[in-house]
């Protein structure tokens, strides 16, 4: 049998790098608690992103229900049901009612027509996804809001990277948190960060993920313990070294998978705006049973006995687990788009290791299954 392909993989530096960040750990001692290798990456990533403020936190989670406090937000939050659970349970965490809208055709992020209907005098925030890197429509949102008086918060947790109009998308909104779990193109093991638009807002983030702690004896708030440990940060300065090649060799997959599947009746596809500087986080494929002749299901049972494991991201919707289903804003009549997008959804094998040979196979394998 041949070897197995999975969804992703972490891109893992050269070890002999990370050894040397290692030692110097081991020398200092210094192991968490805003070190030296923190506060390094801290600066280095906001240059790199072109963003003003950024608090590193142990992971992207954690960040989401820090920056649901930072804010304050209350209430209800509308938000998508096409993401990873932890956004709609950083909601649930902060006792906010998360209120599902649905999403738009193309590019599966929250529908900015579909907002105003669902605000109440509950609603305090707006909660969107810029799912799989794709920028959400944030103009639009953002005239909403100030129409209304809301927040935005973004789950930027895809978007490491991304620009449109030259200027990062993480500048975006009130605030928002990235993600840099393993399976994410920038990687620090388990990590996160929010971005702040100022010093202030920085500082009240910073304080709420160590606790409250403003000094050794001031606790200014009720706190998490949020922080990220210097050997994570040291994995991150080394990832930001290789990070222009990582999205280099995903770019070339991304293209390869689009040339290889071009033409092919019933796969859909998430079409490149202009303007835009992706980060090739994630490539789904939409399956359209009817035209392509199997159903996506079909498809991602095929590829797993050919060793190949895709994923349905985003399958089931959020808004049908147990926790959520009963809410009036989960019925599948207000979330159309959404039903058909998980449906249909694979995200097919894209990371840096991945062979040229590989993405030839796993294409083929699918155009040949129907
Ligand atoms: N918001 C959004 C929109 C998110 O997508 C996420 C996380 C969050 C918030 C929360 O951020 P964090 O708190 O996680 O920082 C994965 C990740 O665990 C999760 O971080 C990610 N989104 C989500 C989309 O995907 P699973 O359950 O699919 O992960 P898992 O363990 O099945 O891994 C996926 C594939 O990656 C595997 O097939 C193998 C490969 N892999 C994974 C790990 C952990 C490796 O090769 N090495 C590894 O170490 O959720």
């Amino acid at each position: 049998m041949s070897e197995k392909i999975l969804v992703t993989q972490p891109y893992l530096p050269p070890l002999d790098e990370y050894e040397v960040y290692l030692k110097d750990i081991w020398e200092s001692k210094w192991i968490t608690n805003n070190g030296k290798f923190h506060v390094q990456l801290e600066k280095e990533l906001a240059a790199y992103l072109g963003v003003r403020h950024l608090s590193l936190f142990s992971n992207g989670t954690i960040a989401l229900l820090v920056a649901l406090q930072a804010l304050r937000i209350r209430g209800e939050v509308i938000t998508t049901p096409y993401s990873f659970v932890a956004t709609t349970h950083s909601l649930y965490w902060n006792n906010i009612t998360p209120v599902f809208a649905d999403i738009d055709t193309d590019f599966c992020n929250l529908d900015p027509d579909k907002i105003e209907s669902l605000i109440s005098n509950e609603t305090t925030a707006i909660m969107p996804v810029h799912v799989y890197g794709n920028p959400c429509k944030a103009d639009k949102i953002q005239e909403i809001a100030d129409v209304y008086g809301l927040k935005v918060i973004y789950d930027a947790a895809h978007a490491f990277g991304v620009k449109y109009k030259g200027e990062s998308i993480l500048n975006y909104g009130d605030l928002s948190v990235l993600s840099f779990h393993a399976t994410k193109i920038f990687n620090t093991f388990e990590g996160g960060a929010i971005i702040s638009p100022d010093k202030k807002t920085k500082k009240r983030i910073d304080y709420l993920k160590n606790f409250g702690f403003a000094d050794e004896v001031t606790v200014v708030g009720p706190g998490i313990n949020g922080k990220m440990n210097e050997v994570q940060a040291a994995m991150g300065l080394l990832q930001l070294k290789h990070i222009n090649e990582i999205i280099q060799k995903r770019k070339k997959i991304a293209e390869l998978y689009f040339d290889l599947f071009s033409g092919i009746p019933g796969l859909n596809f998430i079409q490149p705006m202009d303007n835009v500087e992706y980060n090739y986080a994630y490539f789904p494929v939409f399956i359209n049973k009817e035209k392509f002749g199997k159903s996506r299901d079909e498809v991602y049972e095929y590829m797993k006995t050919q060793d190949i494991y895709t994923r349905r991201y985003f399958y089931p919707l959020i808004s049908k687990f147990p926790t959520y289903k009963d809410l009036s804003s989960a019925s599948s009549r207000n979330l159309k788009v959404a039903e058909i997008k998980s449906n249909e959804v694979l995200c097919l094998p894209i990371y840096p290791d991945l062979e040229m040979s590989q993405v030839k196979r796993i294409a083929q394998l699918i155009i040949n299954f129907r």
